[in-house]
Parts: structure tokens; sequence; C-alpha cells
């Protein structure tokens, strides 16, 4: 069976990946499990550019199949913040993070706090060494509090407009079917069905 990297630090998302692409035949590894250590440096100004060089980096360093991605969320009453940044934007945890958000946007109204997730996933052939990008978005606002414990990051404040909740209410099974992962790791999926790596 081809063993495929999914090139990821963060054990949310790579639990959420997990989930996505269980019915592909292919060897799920992270690079934890394969005992190879790094850290691709992160220096785009897009997402994509951003996937893309930790596709490079994972895939060069093992030769294997790999798979990575880059996301965040884009607040539009923040000038599309925290972006790129989203992991970084504060010192501290994912709650510390998703606190100074609500402290910025205590003044913005209800019809302003609109927001998307996005994710850009790069899929590395180790046989032609091209890499090939998939996008993802998904809409919706942010909250005025945290709610539900599920999910990780910003999920506690960002409204799903598909679930009518936030996504740290919903199941994974549930977030992964309108996520920004769910839908960019659809179309990775098609990909690789209808395209076996040459
Ligand atoms: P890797 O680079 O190792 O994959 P990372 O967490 O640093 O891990 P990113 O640079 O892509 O990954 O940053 C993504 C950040 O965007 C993530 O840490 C969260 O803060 C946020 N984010 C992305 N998708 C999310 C989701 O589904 N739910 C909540 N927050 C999310």
């Amino acid at each position: 069976m081809q063993k495929l990297l999914i090139a990821t630090t963060n054990a949310h998302k790579l639990q959420e990946i997990k989930e996505l692409i269980k019915d592909l035949s292919l060897g799920v590894v992270s690079p934890k499990d394969i005992n190879k250590h790094g850290q691709a440096e992160e220096t785009g100004k897009t997402f994509e550019e951003n996937a893309r060089l930790k596709a490079q980096y994972w895939g060069e360093k093992t030769g294997l199949l790999t798979l990575a991605e880059d996301s965040g969320l884009e607040i539009d009453a923040l000038g599309g913040k925290p972006g790129i940044y989203s992991a970084r934007y504060s010192e501290g945890s994912d709650s510390d993070r998703t606190s100074q958000i609500l402290k910025e946007m205590k003044n913005i109204p209800e019809g302003k706090r609109s927001a998307r997730y996005c994710e850009v996933v790069a899929l590395y052939n180790p046989l032609t060494k091209e890499i090939k990008t998939f996008e993802g978005i998904s809409e919706g606002k942010i909250t005025t509090k945290p709610d539900g414990g599920n999910g990780f990051g910003y999920d506690p404040i960002f409204y799903s407009f598909d679930l009518k909740k936030t996504f740290a209410e919903a199941s994974m099974e549930e977030k992964n079917q309108i996520s920004h992962r769910g839908k960019a790791f659809n179309k990775v999926k098609e990909y690789l069905v209808k395209k076996p790596l040459k």
C-alpha cells in the first residue's frame, strides 16, 4: 500500500484529515509516526504559498507522497486578519487568541462580523516533484462570546452559516461535511481517485 504523509504538526488538523481521507487506500502517516522532525519555514504571503512550502519541505525530506495544508480565519472587519497569521496571531493558547479577537471586535455590530475559514492543501508527488493545490472556503461570522467545546483554534467563536451553530458546537462529522478542510479534501480525493500517481 502506498504511503501518504500528512505533513502537519497540528494534532487537531491531523485528526480531521485522517477522518476525511479514511476511505482512500493509502497508508496514512504523520512526520511523528516515521520519526521525522523539522519545521518548514512559512515565509509565503498567501495560504497557497505556505501550503506549497510545507509540502515541498516534507516531500523532499521523506521522498513520500505528501499532503500539507495552510489554513486560517479571515475576518472582514479586521481587514482579513488573522489570515495567514492565524496560528501565531498572539502569544499563548487557542483560547488566548479567541479572546484577543473578541476584544478587537468588541464594538463591531452584528451585521458587520462576517468571516471565513480558508484552506489550501498542497499535494507533492515524489516521482515528478510536482505540487498540485486544492482550495476550500467556509463562510460564517464571529460570535460575541465563545460557544461549544469541540474542535480547536477559533471554532468556539466561528458561527457557521451552513450549520447554524459554531464549529465548536458541531461534531467532527458535521464540521467535516461543510468545512474549508472538508471541501478542499473532497477535491484532493476526487483527484487521487481519478489520477493514480505515476
Ligand atoms: P501546521 O503548519 O504544522 O500544519 P499550524 O496549526 O501551524 O500547523 P497553520 O499555519 O495552517 O497550521 O495555521 C492554521 C491556524 O488557523 C490554526 O492553528 C488555527 O488557529 C486556525 N484554523 C485553521 N483551521 C481551523 C479550524 O478548522 N478550526 C479552528 N481553527 C482553525
